[in-house]
């Protein structure tokens, strides 16, 4: 239910492409209209953390429906003094600078996987709470989402 669309820098570069177009004719070459971003957020959650106060993760799937790829690059929260970008697999888990949203694709953080870690809590979060975070693309900007704390034990669909 919840999303959060940015349409801004896709926009803006559609309509400076369509006036170019109605000035000189249609040349049939594409152009950067076609490799823009297009990006949504949704299913975002916070499970309660473990032990009061301390480290959270954060989950959400980020959808893009561009032909352009762009990166999830800086979260921030005015919820928390710290959010990290983390890539895991089976074995380890590592801090990473950005992570893809592949053109027509997702990047998808979840259970089991990539993530954020959220660390420094300005006030101890509660199941119901929601807490914003500003997600910071490389080229499509900062998206701003509400995200709601689920229990410790959340799994979304169920
Ligand atoms: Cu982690």
């Amino acid at each position: 239910m919840r999303r959060a669309a940015l349409v801004g820098a896709g926009v803006a570069t559609a309509l400076t492409a369509g006036a170019i177009l109605v000035g000189c004719g249609f040349s049939g070459t594409g152009g950067t209209a076609d490799a823009a971003a297009r990006l949504t957020v949704d299913g975002s959650y916070i499970p309660l953390p473990a032990t009061p106060g301390g480290m959270g993760a954060g989950y959400l799937t980020v959808r893009n429906d561009g032909a352009g790829e762009d990166r999830l690059v800086k979260v921030t929260s005015p919820a928390a003094g710290s959010v990290t970008l983390h890539r895991s697999s089976e074995t380890s888990m590592e801090e990473v600078q950005s992570l893809s949203v592949p053109a027509h694709g997702t990047l998808e953080l979840a259970r089991g996987g990539n993530h954020l870690m959220i660390m420094g809590w300005q006030k101890q979060p509660a199941v119901g709470d929601e807490l914003e975070l500003d997600l910071t693309f490389a080229k499509s900007g900062t998206i701003a989402i509400k995200v709601p704390v689920k229990p410790l034990t959340y799994r979304p669909g169920s």
